[in-house]
Parts: C-alpha cells; sequence; structure tokens
C-alpha cells in the first residue's frame, strides 16, 4: 500500500463516522435514515473529503474533529448532488458507483427528500462545530456559495440549458468551474480557513484547486470516452442524442489528454510557489496523481 492509502484508510473512517453519528443522530425516520445512509455508504472515492484533510496537513496541522466535520458535510453535499441528479428529471440514471441508484431504490420522492436532509444536514452539522464563531461563518458561507445558485446549482443549470448546443471551451470550462469546481475548491480553501491563511494563501489555493477541479472533469471524460470506444456497442445512447458537450467531444481525445496534462502541471506549479516554511503538500502531491490517466 502505497503512503497515500494507508493514510486514506486510517483518516476516512474518522470523517465517514461523522456522517454516520450526524445521520443517526438528527433524522427522524427510519425510511428517510436508510435512504439517506444508502448513498452515503454505496462506496464513494471520497475525494472532496480528502482533498480537505490532505490541505491541512500541508500546513503542518494535524486534522481535528471540525477538520473531520467539515469534510463529512461536504461529503453530504456532493452526495446530495448526485442523488438529485440521477432523478429522472435530470440526468436518469439507474446506476451509480455500481450499485441501483437511490430513487430506483427507494422511489423519486424518498430520494428528493433523502438529498435534502444531506444538503440542509451538512449545514447543521458545519453550524455545530466547535470551530470559533468567524471561521464557522466564513465556512458556511463558503459552502452555501460553493453549493448554491452561483456555484454547483447554477453548472448544473448551465449543462441541462447546453444539452443540443454546442459549447467553445472557454464555455464548457466556465460550466465545469462551477458544477464540479465549486466543491473542490470549496475542499481545498476550506483547508485553508481552518488553518488560518490570509487572503493570498487562500486565493492560490482557490487558483490550485480550479486546475484541479477542471482536470478531474477533463479526465472524467476522458475515461467515459475510452470505456465507450471499447464497448461500442455500450456507448449510452442518451449521451449521443442529448448531444453532450464534453471535452474530448470538444478537443478530440489527444488534445483533451494535453489539457488534462497542462491543468495537472498548473496545479503543481502554483503548489510550488506556495512553498514556505511549515508548508508541506507530499499528500496534495500525491492526490494529483489521482487525476492522471492511468
Ligand atoms: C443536482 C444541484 C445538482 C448538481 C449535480 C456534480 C453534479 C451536479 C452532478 C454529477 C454529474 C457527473 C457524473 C459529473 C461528472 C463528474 C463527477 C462530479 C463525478 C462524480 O464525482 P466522483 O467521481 O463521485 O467524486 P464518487 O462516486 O466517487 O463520490
Amino acid at each position: 500500500m502505497s503512503g497515500l492509502q494507508i493514510w486514506q484508510k486510517n483518516e476516512l473512517p474518522k470523517v465517514e463516522s461523522q456522517i454516520e453519528g450526524f445521520i443517526h443522530t438528527h433524522t427522524a425516520n427510519e425510511q428517510l435514515k436508510e435512504s439517506m445512509l444508502y448513498s452515503i455508504n454505496a462506496g464513494g472515492k471520497r475525494i472532496r473529503p480528502l482533498l480537505v484533510l490532505a490541505t491541512v496537513e500541508a500546513f503542518g496541522q494535524t486534522a481535528t474533529q471540525q477538520t473531520y466535520q467539515i469534510a463529512a458535510a461536504l461529503e453530504m453535499v456532493h452526495t446530495y448532488s448526485l442523488i438529485h441528479d440521477d432523478l429522472p428529471a435530470m440526468d436518469n440514471d439507474d446506476l451509480r458507483r455500481g450499485k441501483a441508484t437511490n430513487h430506483i431504490v427507494f422511489g423519486d420522492a424518498l430520494a428528493i427528500l433523502a438529498g435534502d436532509a444531506l444538503l440542509t444536514g451538512a449545514f447543521e452539522l458545519v453550524a455545530e462545530t466547535e470551530l470559533a464563531a468567524d471561521k464557522k461563518n466564513q465556512l458556511l458561507q463558503l459552502l452555501a456559495k460553493s453549493a448554491g445558485a452561483n456555484g454547483m446549482v447554477a453548472g448544473q443549470v448551465y449543462d441541462i440549458q447546453s444539452e443540443q448546443k454546442s459549447l467553445t471551451f472557454t464555455e464548457l470550462a466556465a460550466l465545469h468551474q462551477k458544477k464540479t469546481g465549486a466543491l473542490i475548491r470549496f475542499a481545498v480553501v476550506s483547508g485553508g480557513v481552518l488553518t488560518d491563511q490570509d487572503e493570498q494563501v487562500l486565493s492560490k489555493l482557490d487558483d490550485f484547486a480550479t486546475h484541479l477541479g477542471l482536470a478531474f472533469q477533463i479526465r472524467d471524460d476522458l475515461l467515459d470516452e475510452l470505456a465507450t470506444t471499447e464497448q461500442m456497442g455500450k456507448k449510452t445512447k442518451k449521451d449521443d442524442a442529448a448531444g453532450k458537450n464534453t471535452y474530448p467531444v470538444l478537443l478530440g481525445m489527444e488534445k483533451a489528454k494535453s489539457a488534462l496534462c497542462a491543468e495537472l502541471t498548473q496545479a503543481r506549479n502554483i503548489l510550488k510557489s506556495l512553498s514556505f516554511n511549515d508548508f508541506n503538500p507530499t499528500l496534495l502531491l500525491e492526490m494529483i496523481k489521482l487525476f492522471e490517466l492511468e
């Protein structure tokens, strides 16, 4: 096992127990609880909570109960977004994380409500942390901004509105900066807030995470395209029919691969430019490798 894998194995259960503990103690209805836990425990990669923890460690600090709570709240928001994204009114997917989607198991109404409860619960969890009031406020605002009408929700709306339209590279990047990038930026910047970094450092962390977010999406598109090419017959007719805007469709495979490399190089360069005394981004650099195309 690599150092990153050992660290992940030790740290992730602490985030997961925050989420599960929260759901168990804050949910009044058994079926709702089951539906929330079903998606939380469906086997996500936990990239976002790991980025919170790796950023805190990069600044020479050890993760605390509050760090795990912020990381947990972020994963709850992410999980809500996936439950809602899979609904018939949105992407209409039957499978997520290799399992039947929440609405297939629990029905549309409960899936919508489980998503709602995860989203509102995330803010309750942040509000319940024992962080200083100003830091808590900053994180609540940042999470709301990242998830809401100027962040992930806006990105999802752009995505729906751009079906059947061809986007330019810049437009596609802007869409993904909101749809998938906003939560990735929250992950990294919240690590900076938790460790009391100044505005200049927070801004660099934000730039770093913007490149990482774009790399994440380009890689996701490339993997989809590669899987499709391997199993031609299995190409989701829905994606073709919907005229999905993806990096490989827009740029071609080779240029999309180069764009992925370029984003990761920029992310690494920003980390280098942050090099000062106690800053040791070993885990973040190892995480960047997860965004490469194997
Ligand atoms: C419903 C408001 C609302 C937003 C949904 C992020 C999103 C917005 C939808 C997901 C659509 C999608 C599959 C995008 C591709 C990139 C992506 C976010 C993949 C899922 O994230 P991972 O790979 O998932 O981190 P796991 O399952 O590992 O947690």
